[in-house]
């Protein structure tokens, strides 16, 4: 398949994948849901992916679904089939991909956009950045998963408040409201994300995805469940290379050589 709307590359374990229609603040129409899936399933399919980086081209991140794909004066839509076959598969491919995730929000997220970047497993803004819950002022409610992540991460007040009155967050307050995971000053921006990028691609890559798995299913599990979960994990994980390569490095006084294995 030939990208139209982003850009994708794999190299030496790095996925890359940028929205790319920036006359639009890089807004999700149905061509791009497509080439994203197909991303998607080329990483899934490709064991020596061990970091996936999400980022935006122009001054935005993501404007959220593309409104001029909506003709609402040509007859009802079905918005929940919209989200259903797009949306939904999305978040929870990203959420459940077997490599850390890091969202880099370059510009504004919007909508979608937002709920998109919380998908994420690590989300870094550029200070600039801001987060707006669109939804309540085109008439719809959070979808990508809004209305769960958002009393999750940052508690009902505050996702009441975020997104009945369609708010605005900056970069800063998101970070503080513990919305993403850092805020960064412009000037920084590129090459923090390299940074976290080169750490998570040399890192026990089966580890961390056990870890964001166990985390992310946390919120509906007993800790009884959890610690049953925790080690059925290390047994796992203590039967990988990597453990073996850890442990050994520590021993030596040397710093540990990950493959992903
Ligand atoms: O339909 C379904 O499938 C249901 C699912 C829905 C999921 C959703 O995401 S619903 C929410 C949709 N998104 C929005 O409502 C956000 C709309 N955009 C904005 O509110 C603002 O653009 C921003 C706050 C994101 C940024 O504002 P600003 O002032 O920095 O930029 P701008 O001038 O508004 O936008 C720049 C251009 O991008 C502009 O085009 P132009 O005039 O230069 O030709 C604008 O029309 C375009 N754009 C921005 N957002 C969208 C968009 N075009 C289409 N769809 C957009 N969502």
């Amino acid at each position: 398949m030939n990208f139209e709307t982003i850009l994708f590359s794999v190299d030496a374990g790095i996925a890359r994948l940028t929205l790319n229609r920036p006359e639009r603040l890089n807004a999700f129409n149905e061509r791009m849901h497509i080439e994203v899936a197909e991303a998607l399933g080329r990483i899934e399919a490709d064991a020596g992916v061990r970091v996936l980086v999400l980022t935006g081209s122009g001054r935005g991140f993501c404007a959220g679904q593309d409104l001029s794909e909506r003709n609402v004066d040509a007859g009802p839509l079905d918005l929940g089939r919209a989200t259903a076959a797009y949306y939904n598969p999305l978040i929870c491919r990203v959420a459940a991909l077997k490599c850390p995730v890091v969202c880099a929000v370059n510009g504004v997220a919007a909508g979608a956009g937002v709920n998109i970047a919380l998908s994420c497993d690590l989300v870094l803004a550029r200070q600039s950045a801001k987060f707006v819950q669109a939804f309540s002022t085109i008439g719809l409610i959070p979808d990508a998963g809004g209305t769960w992540v958002l009393p999750h991460l940052i508690g009902q007040a505050r996702a009441l408040g975020f997104t009945l009155t369609g708010g605005t967050v900056s970069a800063a307050q998101a970070e503080q409201w513990g919305l993403i995971w850092r805020a960064i000053e412009d000037e920084a921006f590129d090459g923090e994300v390299e940074r976290l990028t080169a750490q998570l691609v040399n890192a026990p890559t089966k580890a961390l995805a056990a870890a964001k798995r166990a985390i992310r299913g946390a919120w509906g599990a007993t800790l009884e469940d959890q610690l049953a979960l925790e080690s059925r994990m290390q047994r796992d994980c203590g039967l990988t290379q990597d453990y073996k390569e850890g442990v050994n490095a520590f021993k030596a006084r040397r710093p540990p050589r990950f493959q992903g294995r």
